[in-house]
């Protein structure tokens, strides 16, 4: 993703901040969104407008097919992301027909061309787009949104790919690998996943997944591994195959980010579920074969203001360890599914009435409160998954990011839970022991500062006495490049910086320092070093105890490298 400027001119600015004061900011009632946040979320959609129907209608202002065809693909490359593909808003404003054909385009014309200070990119003076193409959107967003095709069972059925049948796999670990100890690391542009040996740091195996992969998890018993990309192809791998494998896959929709497995005691590995961004539903499929087997819409009415929302994408999904149920995060609803999968016949959905817009999030230490970020309202919401229960809406700082977060036991407030934030450089601390410590229960107890905003990932381990947070989005290369490290037993002291992507000792290019993740020990911690996809990248593993480089993973195969997911930590949830 491009690093976008915001505004240069500070009269510009200030008039326009006028314009959106009186207009289209107070129709959303979204807070600012920082140009970290920008950059994170102005990636691509994975739908293809080619796919989606034209609306062009004679109440927009004139364009010829060509122009809106262009137009189209724009918006889904570079607006979709934050305005929703059905435009109604989400991080960006609303933009439907309603509100943009009072604007009109020359106010439409000003605000793609400038920017604003709402975390608007300024396009056009970024030059991303010609002065054409500033009135050709601007126009554009005056006809109706292209709306992308559904898909269903019969999509999905016809994309399932059952490579291996369960009967046809071996009943035994074939080779040689300590599983435990194995690392699933997202090779985001290349599309694909390397199985990384967390022992000897070497590639065991390199599979092709979904396009601008996204995230890998676990079944409950650690054999298949899971992976999702953004075009929400699922490949499920089988981690017991002399050289694990693809043993099944499938397209659950156009554009996704998580996929989950059941983890309740009796139900290990029986389901499988994936939630979409386009269309907005999950589906839950069979644990051994990826068959889909039940699709429910996300489709509904807003937390707050109970107004309908055509397009809410799902975002986390965790698998309770109370209940037989999975948890889904409804981002733009605000609103948290607890979806019970006894009886797929008569599904039973606990709908918890959370905030807008929920994200990413983990569990607790003991693995009964649920705690996830609703970033837009900066609050992390509290389930409790044994009560199918909000326990608490806590503020915290601005857009809270908290990866799965990081549970350690504070020297003060006994167990806490703590989340970095996109949107300033605090670390919200939690405490999470409503017995032992009932008055710091669900309250912050503590925000500390760490290097600045643009953090995505924070981590520790029950083993570790360091809590690392990085800064991956920050604008200062020289924090984006390196991370903080706090000593959990005195976080009064501040931190310490390690400079890891000059340790990995690469060329020219970006250099991201991204997502923490410890091995099973809790003894070494790695992290991406995510360069651009021509330039070389690097995993850089860190000693835990001294904090010195252990080692550097270099491999032609390793193109941008983001998540990193060790099997034993993800399987069961420590962090
Ligand atoms: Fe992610 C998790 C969505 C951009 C790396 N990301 C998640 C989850 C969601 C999400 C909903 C939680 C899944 C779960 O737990 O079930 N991510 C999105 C977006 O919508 C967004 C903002 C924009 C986009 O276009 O995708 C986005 N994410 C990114 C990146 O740019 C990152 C940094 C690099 C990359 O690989 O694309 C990125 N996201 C990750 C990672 C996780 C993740 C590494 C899992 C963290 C973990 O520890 O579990």
């Amino acid at each position: 993703m491009k690093p976008r400027k915001l505004i240069g001119s500070a009269f510009v600015l200030s008039s326009l901040a006028l314009a959106m004061g009186t207009a289209i900011a107070s129709t959303s009632g979204h807070p600012g969104t920082p140009a970290e946040s920008m950059r994170y979320e102005g990636a691509p959609a994975g739908v293809n407008p080619a796919e989606a129907r034209d609306m062009i209608s004679s109440d927009g202002p004139p364009m010829t097919t060509a122009e809106f065809d262009r137009a189209k693909q724009i918006f889904f490359e570079r607006c979709a992301g934050c305005h929703g593909v059905l435009r109604k808003g989400a991080t960006g404003k609303p933009l439907t027909t309603d509100i943009t054909r009072v604007r009109g385009t020359e106010y439409l014309k000003a605000l793609i061309n400038f920017g604003s200070p709402a975390g608007m990119p300024n396009w056009g003076t970024s030059g991303d787009l010609t002065e054409q193409d500033v009135d050709m959107m601007a126009r554009y967003l005056q006809h109706e949104p292209p709306q992308p095709p559904e898909y269903g069972m019969k999509e999905m059925k016809a994309s399932w790919k059952l490579v291996v049948p369960p009967n046809k796999r071996p009943t035994k670990q074939m080779n040689n690998l300590n599983l435990e100890n194995l690392f699933s690391v997202t090779l985001r542009d290349a599309g694909q996943i390397a199985l990384i040996d967390g022992a000897s740091k070497k590639i065991v195996n390199v599979i092709d997944t979904g396009y601008a992969v996204h995230i890998s998890r676990l079944s409950a018993s650690g054999r298949y591994l899971f992976v999702i990309g953004r075009d929400a192809r699922v490949n499920m791998i089988d981690l017991w195959m002399k050289k694990p494998q693809t043993v099944a896959e499938i397209k659950v929709g156009m554009e996704a980010r998580s996929v989950e497995t059941s983890k309740f005691k009796g139900w290990e590995d029986k389901y499988a579920i994936a939630g979409t961004y386009w269309p907005p539903q999950y589906v839950i499929m069979d644990g051994e074969t990826l068959e889909p087997l039940k699709i429910v819409a996300t489709r509904g009415m807003t937390v707050d203001t109970q107004e309908y929302h055509p397009e809410p994408r799902v975002a986390a999904i965790v698998a309770s360890h109370e209940h037989p149920e999975f948890i889904v995060n409804v981002k733009e609803t605000g609103k948290i599914l607890m979806v019970n999968y006894e009886d797929l016949d008569n599904l039973k959905v606990t709908t918890i009435d959370a905030a807008r817009f929920l994200h990413d999030g983990g569990w607790d230490s003991t693995l009964r409160y649920f705690l996830t970020a609703a970033n837009k309202s900066n609050k992390i919401a509290v389930v409790d998954s044994k009560e199918d229960k909000l326990t608490a809406l806590v503020d915290v700082g601005k857009i809270p990011h908290p990866g799965r977060g990081a549970n350690f036991i504070h020297p003060k407030f006994g167990p806490v839970w703590a989340t970095s934030h996109l949107g300033d450089q605090t670390i919200a601390i939690i405490g999470t022991d409503p017995k032992g410590h009932p008055k710091q229960a669900w309250k912050m107890v503590e925000s500390i500062n760490g290097q600045g905003g643009g953090s995505l990932f924070i981590k520790t381990h029950p083993k570790s006495h360091n809590l690392y947070v990085d800064t991956a989005l920050n604008p200062d290369t020289k924090i984006s490049q390196s991370v903080a490290v706090f000593d959990i037993r005195h976080l009064d002291k501040g931190f310490k910086v390690l400079p890891i992507a000059e340790w990995a000792k690469l060329g020219e290019g970006p250099k991201r320092v991204v997502q923490p993740e410890f091995n099973k020990a809790g003894d070494e911690v790695w992290f991406s070093v995510w360069n651009g996809k021509t330039q070389e990248s690097a995993l850089v593993v860190v000693n835990d105890k001294t904090r010195k480089l252990k080692a550097v993973i270099k491999d032609k195969r390793l193109v941008t490298p983001t998540g990193k997911f060790n099997v034993y930590n993800t399987m069961h949830d420590v962090y």
